[in-house]
């Protein structure tokens, strides 16, 4: 029998930075990112990603000050769009006046490597986190990066970090795991970890995908970041058939149709009901508080 269909959950990207690799500048303002967010929610995203520290190849970091004056206005305006907040950074300072400001999730793309104070304060505080595999760090990471096998080197390293999230108090309920797709891989490493993502969905926890208008998409399609939502699409729906629950996307009006009509044919019915363990952990919050 093939494993259930979870029920996918969009995330919406809100860059709140100058240098993002496809919407850089585009919503710096604060009232223009909020405009965003909240359209984001009307298109159908159920947690909005509200980062304001480029992680692109080759990313020179942002300092803590400049990042909260970023994030900030942005997470408080945002409180009680409709949506759940998640905070992307890897800064335990960011992540907890994010949390103070209405934030739910933290999404670590250091996986609670970046700050060593990142995982008592996720512990100590009422939020999911999502741990990221990245081979190395932005800077550098897409220097001829390497693997034994790709996917069970990634499988190996989220089970590793989850092992440490839970000896620092955080609830195994609590995480969310992410392949890192375009993070220290080639185009091959992630068409890969896409190709077998149900190694990485056995680990037992939502599994978040985070493929939109990445350069793998140009360099297949010939297209630029704008136009690569089709590409996007295509990997965000063979995601969902292969166990993912979570989808990062800057599109989300297009992404969150295809993902329904997607769940709907891979269950052979509509309206379709709830059918696994993993996405009622996501959706069960989404519904009870949807800051
Ligand atoms: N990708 C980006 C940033 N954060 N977080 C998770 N969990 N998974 C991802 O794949 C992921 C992520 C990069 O995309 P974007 O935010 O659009 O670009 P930039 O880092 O240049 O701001």
């Amino acid at each position: 029998m093939s494993a259930p269909v979870p029920d996918p959950v969009v995330m919406g990207v809100v860059n709140v930075t100058p240098d993002s690799f496809s919407d850089g500048g585009a919503w710096l303002d604060p009232l223009a990112a909020i405009a965003h967010g909240r359209e984001l929610v009307a298109q159908g995203a159920q947690i909005l990603d509200v980062g304001g520290e480029s992680t692109r190849p080759g990313a020179d970091p942002v300092a803590e000050a400049e990042e909260l004056r970023r994030v900030l206005p942005v997470l408080a305006g945002l409180a009680g769009a409709g949506a759940r907040l998640s905070v992307d950074t890897s800064k335990a300072a960011v992540a907890a006046a994010a949390i103070d400001a209405g934030a739910t999730i933290v999404n670590d793309v250091t996986a609670l490597r970046g700050d060593p104070q990142m995982a008592a304060l996720v512990a100590g505080r009422d939020c999911d986190v999502c741990l990221m595999h990245m081979l190395g760090e932005p800077r550098t990471m897409q220097r001829d990066p390497r693997y034994g096998d790709v996917v069970h080197d990634v499988r190996d390293f989220l089970a590793a970090r989850m092992e440490h999230a839970v000896s620092h108090g955080i609830a195994v309920e609590r995480i969310w795991l992410d392949p890192g797709i375009g993070f220290g891989k080639t185009i091959d490493h992630n068409l890969e970890l896409l190709a077998r993502l149900e190694e990485i969905v056995a680990l037992g926890r939502p599994v978040v995908v985070g493929t939109s208008r990445k350069s793998f998409l140009g360099t297949i399609t010939g297209r630029a970041a704008p136009d690569r939502v089709a590409g996007t699409i295509a990997t965000n729906v063979l995601a969902l058939a292969r166990g993912a629950s979570v989808f990062r996307v800057h599109d989300v009006a297009q992404a969150r149709d295809a993902l329904m009509v997607a769940a709907a044919t891979l269950r052979g019915r509509w309206p379709a009901t709830t059918s696994t363990t993993t996405m009622t952990s996501t959706r069960t919050r989404t519904r009870s508080r949807p800051s």
